[in-house]
């Protein structure tokens, strides 16, 4: 991985450097940007110069033995900062990587609501994004198979508003009261902390099949939503109904979107596995690599409507944040661009201690019944106290860029020195008035909505219908796509060693989804194979479920990661076209040598004094193919040494396992036969004629003669 520089700042492009330098929020934190590299002498916590960080003050003897003094105040000092950098981690959405960037409208929906953001395309408003895993903690690798975080601040005009979303529509449960259960079942068990970064356990199965509302989330986990080749590269959903006000006072349910222009694409989950193992930084240095790249990340923002009045005209219930609400029923409506452009400067002061909350909403926007966001907006808030003091909205990643002023005071950490003698309203100054007492307009006002009704713990009959929208997911996918989701429920459940656990959700469950499903996971984890389906699924399908669907409008390479494998005698000629393609479609080659020494080209060795030759980003053995999107191999006298080693010809086999294009010219085209000719996982039963999937070489090569027609390109993977 190429290394990444940090302060993207410094590296954007013109046009976007120069809507960075206008960015309110940029301008906003260089009131509190210090720079290490200034040549300034080191000081103390209060100021006064240090002039030794290195030894302890002590009493010594003439050998200088002896005793180190409490009263070093600089060395206590040292120590005592360091014992207290450690805040909470959070409870859940713990492991995380964030960035800036900014949103614009395109289209105003004036019409739908008059929040500014929502209506004034000439406004630019500055953004920051961070992405996370669930399940694991800060320390945790980024490909393991989970939910992904994906939590937008928009520092508008009016007021911060947060979108705390994930990479899935659905949510595993209907009620907020359910989710310390929820998550005390799927994070590590409580008697022995295992395991890390997986729900493939006992508890979190228990609790998924108690509760039959966690299904269709549970189908999304277990598809490939669940491994993202990238953040880049996974949609955004605000998963909860939120509502949106116009001037006429109006109202509509609304749920927000965020489409990638990269598409959606997502690992194998052999490839995630071991990169796990290989770079558990590999989401985060992906970011990192493209802004630093230029290659800025975009989505398109689009919003689903339901007017108020229909809220009753559909088979689910428009509250219900474990249902979809289904693209042929109510279309999707792109109105804005989000695009991240800026890595941030340091992590803990930007991505840690970057605080969302679903109550963060302006006027224009309101919220909805739906109980498991009136649940959030009670939780967000509270949590940010444990892990950042109550004055956590003054620090400089979490503070507005419009004026805040109003009676809050004191509390720990409070930065802020506010002059006047009144810290309460009404006073006798009419200092700081609430908009009400001025009549000016933009003060947030709830929608005036008609409540009544009974105190009672209940949920509406819609919210009973489990099974329908799981079935309308499973339907929906590709043939490939519902062979990874069975492999996956397999993987699963065979960490589970409760027979209770598995065989329940093996055996009953799944039947309720797809008796076929059902059957071939009960019979790989050792459960009963159901005989007959739990629930009737009558095939309905729904548009944009399957992620094959979101194929870019312009296919691209662009930031795709390609190796290049060479030893001393690559054909320069091949080696030097490639990559000038390569970087002419703005992906990134990545020479990987036998040695990071500098390697020549055949016939190159006579110039070795003028320094020709390629010194290699990474040597063969510092890296592997689940690292990149592509590889190829130029032909060369290189061949000889490269056919010998066998992490090469692993390479070129996981490679073509893996579903990736594997490129080859001149001799090379030999090294590629002789290596998927003896791996074995290449000769799977499949539907049609595959052939040479994804393998593209010069000069000819022909089949290994124990070579299958069939290869299942989805399955490729399988015995990897
Ligand atoms: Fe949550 C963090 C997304 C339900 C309580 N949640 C958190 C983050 C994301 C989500 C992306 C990380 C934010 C960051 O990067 O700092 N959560 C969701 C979604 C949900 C959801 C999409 C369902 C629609 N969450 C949910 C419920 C509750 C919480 C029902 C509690 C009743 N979530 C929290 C939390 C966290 C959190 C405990 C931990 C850290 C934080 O808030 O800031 O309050």
């Amino acid at each position: 991985m190429a290394s990444h520089i940090v302060g993207g700042l410094r590296k954007a492009s013109d046009a976007v450097q120069q809507t960075i330098s206008k960015d309110k929020k940029v301008i906003d934190l260089q009131h509190d940007m210090v720079n290490i590299n200034s040549k300034l002498p080191m000081t103390a916590d209060h100021g006064v110069k240090v002039e030794n960080t290195d030894q302890w003050l002590r009493v010594v003897d003439d050998k200088h033995t002896g005793p180190s003094l409490l009263e070093d105040q600089l060395a206590r000092e040292k120590i005592t900062r360091f014992d207290h950098e450690r805040i909470p981690e959070r409870v859940v959405h713990a492991r995380g990587t964030g960035a800036f960037g900014n949103f614009k409208l395109h289209k105003s929906i004036a019409d739908l609501s008059y929040a500014g953001i929502l209506t004034d395309t000439s406004r630019n408003t500055p953004v920051f994004v961070r992405f996370s895993t669930v399940q694991g903690s800060r320390g945790s690798a980024d490909t393991v198979r989970d939910v992904r975080g994906f939590a937008v601040k928009f520092y508008t005009d009016e007021g911060n508003w947060d979108i705390v979303g994930n990479n899935i529509p659905v949510f595993f449960i209907q009620d907020a009261i359910k989710f310390p259960d929820f998550v005390h079942a799927v994070k590590p068990e409580p008697h022995n902390e295992v395991p890390q970064g997986q729900t493939a356990h006992n508890n979190f199965w228990d609790f998924v099949y108690l509760h039959p509302e966690a299904t269709h989330m549970v189908m999304w986990a277990m598809s490939d939503r669940a491994i993202p080749r990238s953040f880049r590269m996974m949609q955004g959903f605000g998963v909860n109904t939120f509502t949106l006000i116009n001037k006429a006072g109006k109202c509509h349910f609304v749920k927000f979107h965020f489409i990638p222009q990269l598409g959606v694409h997502s690992l194998v989950w052999d490839e995630a596995l071991k990169i796990n193992g290989q770079d558990p930084d590999f989401h985060r240095k992906d970011l990192m690599d493209a802004i630093d790249n230029k290659a800025y990340p975009k989505w398109d923002f689009a919003i689903q409507v339901i007017p108020e009045e229909k809220q009753d005209a559909f088979e689910f219930d428009v509250l219900d944040a474990t249902k979809i609400w289904p693209e042929d029923l109510v279309p999707l409506q792109v109105i804005g661009q989000l695009e991240l452009n800026r890595n941030v400067d340091e992590f803990f002061p930007q991505t840690e201690q970057v605080a969302f909350c679903t109550s963060h909403i302006v006027p224009g926007i309101d919220f909805s019944d739906d109980p498991l966001l009136q649940g959030r907006n009670f939780s967000y808030f509270d949590t940010q106290i444990s892990r950042l003091g109550v004055n956590w909205e003054e620090l400089p990643i979490n503070r507005p860029v419009c004026p805040v002023l109003n009676h809050n005071r004191d509390g720990k950490s409070r930065h802020r020195i506010t002059q006047g003698a009144v810290n309460y309203w009404p006073n006798r100054f009419e200092a700081c008035p609430p908009t009400s007492a001025t009549g000016e307009a933009g003060g947030f006002q709830s929608f005036p909505a008609m409540v009544g009704g009974q105190k009672r713990r209940a949920l509406s009959e819609k919210f009973g219908d489990h099974f329908t929208q799981p079935q309308l997911f499973y339907n929906s996918l590709s043939e490939h796509e519902k062979l990874h989701v069975r492999k996956a429920l397999s993987f699963e459940l065979d960490h589970c060693d409760d027979p209770t656990v598995y065989t329940r959700f093996a055996g009953h469950r799944l039947a309720e989804i797809d008796l076929a499903l059902a059957q071939a996971v009960a019979e790989v984890v050792g459960a009963p194979v159901p005989e007959r389906a739990t629930s009737t699924n009558p095939g309905k399908k729904a548009p944009r479920l399957s992620q094959t669907e979101f194929v870019p409008s312009t296919p691209s390479i662009a930031s795709r990661r390609i190796a290049i494998l060479i030893g001393d005698g690559f054909d320069a000629v091949a080696f030097n076209g490639l990559r000038a393609a390569i970087l002419a479609a703005r992906a990134q080659p990545i020479v990987i040598g036998t040695k990071r020494s500098r390697i020549y080209a055949d016939g190159e060795k006579a110039y070795v004094a003028a320094g020709v030759g390629i010194v290699p980003d990474h040597q063969l053995y510092g890296v592997r193919s689940t690292l990149f999107d592509a590889t190829f191999i130029p032909g060369g006298s290189h061949i000889k040494t490269l056919s010998q080693d066998g992490q090469v010809r692993h390479w070129v086999a996981e490679t073509f396992g893996h579903l990736k294009a594997l490129g080859a010219s001149g001799d090379a085209t030999g090294l590629v036969k002789e290596s998927l000719a003896a791996a074995p996982g290449l000769q799977i039963a499949s539907s049609g004629p595959i052939e040479w999937y994804g393998v593209v070489t010069i000069g000819g090569i022909q089949k290994p003669e124990n070579f299958k027609e069939t290869v299942d390109i989805v399955s490729g993977a399988k015995d990897f």
